[in-house]
């Protein structure tokens, strides 16, 4: 009965040898999110930005682990078809977003239809990476707390299932800081009640995505409440808190490399948010609902801005991952 109840886990959960190797031998390892390849960027797009990421993490010498359920399981790790398979699902509407309530319900649905993919989000993405061992995980942004979610009368109660799942899993997760379509004041406070430590590489301001700064509650830009300076410093802090067994979540928040402008980017996310209550979109949706719209409303601009912020998310996260694999000297 244990037995066969471990072997079933086994089938819905399976980490790629590659991985499995890399970590049992303390290799340095990069899990990667599947969301931002099917819900935040069209095909083919999608494909050559998910195989730049993994390529970028090779080029650092470590081993990526893209995360997604396909075919029945929770994958840590892809072969290139597979990759394909994720990336080409997000066009075909075969693609599910997937949090770590989705994670179960999902396995049954890629088993039943081998043509589905379930994309797991950062929640999601931290969980199958903790699981697996890996500790070090890159994306673009984080989910937080939606703006508008304190007044009821306007909006659902939407904070994003990343939080709690960042307060109570040990990983790093490398990212653009919270998407700037967030309430960004509401979600840092957020991450302090989870015990998520936050910092900004290079820089004491909150990155906010798609730009360098964000608007405060006051107007003055968002603070981040740490700051380190290089992919070592990251890496000794990270070890530290897991030396001292914090069960919590880690997060470097690194600055867009080709920003757009502050001003620019909160004119076109007011109006994405308009449209996207005009036309009754809510929940899950919200996202890659407000991403493709500001995607028009830039002109690709913001595409643009957030392709160059993932590839370097990854080069960041390789190099920490690279620090944290390497004995202490
Ligand atoms: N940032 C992007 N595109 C995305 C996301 C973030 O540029 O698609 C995804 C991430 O996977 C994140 C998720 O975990 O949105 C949060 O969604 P929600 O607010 O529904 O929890
Ligand atoms: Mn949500």
């Amino acid at each position: 009965m244990l037995l066969a109840r471990r072997l079933s886990t086994q089938r819905a959960f399976v980490v790629r040898d590659e991985v499995r190797a890399a970590v049992a031998a303390r290799r340095p390892v990069v899990a990667l999110e599947s969301t931002i390849i099917t819900h935040g960027m069209p095909f083919p797009r999608n494909l050559e930005v998910a195989r730049a990421c993994e390529a970028a993490v090779r080029e650092r010498g470590a081993v990526p682990a893209t995360v997604a359920v396909l075919a029945g399981a929770v994958r840590v790790g892809l072969a290139d078809a597979e990759l394909e398979a994720v990336a080409a699902s997000g066009r075909a509407g075969a693609a599910t977003k997937v949090s770590r309530r989705d994670l179960g319900w999902a396995v049954q649905r890629t088993r039943a239809d081998p043509a589905a993919c379930g994309a797991t989000t950062v929640a999601a993405t931290a969980w199958a990476a903790r699981r697996a061992g890996v500790h070090v995980f890159a994306t673009g942004g984080l989910g937080g707390v939606h703006r508008g979610a304190s007044d009821t009368r306007d909006a659902v109660w939407d904070v994003s299932a990343d939080l709690d799942e960042l307060g109570r899993t040990q990983v790093l997760v490398v990212c653009g800081g919270v998407k700037s379509i967030l309430d960004v004041p509401k979600t840092l406070e957020a991450l302090e009640t989870r015990g998520v430590a936050v910092a900004a590489l290079g820089t004491r301001d909150f990155p906010a995505f798609f730009s360098l700064r964000s608007p405060g509650v006051d107007g003055a830009p968002n603070r981040a409440p740490l700051r380190v300076d290089s992919a070592a410093e990251a890496a000794a802090w990270f070890g530290a808190h897991r030396e001292l067994g914090l069960a919590s979540g880690c997060v470097l928040a690194v600055p867009n490399p080709a920003p757009l402008q502050t001003e620019a980017v909160e004119a076109a996310t007011r109006d994405a948010l308009a449209a996207a209550r005009d036309a009754g979109v809510a929940g899950a949706d919200a996202t890659p609902f407000l991403l493709a719209d500001l995607e028009r409303r830039t002109a690709g601009r913001s595409l643009d801005a957030n392709v160059a912020l993932v590839l370097n998310n990854v080069a960041v996260a390789a190099d920490v991952a690279a620090a944290l694999a390497r004995p202490p000297p």
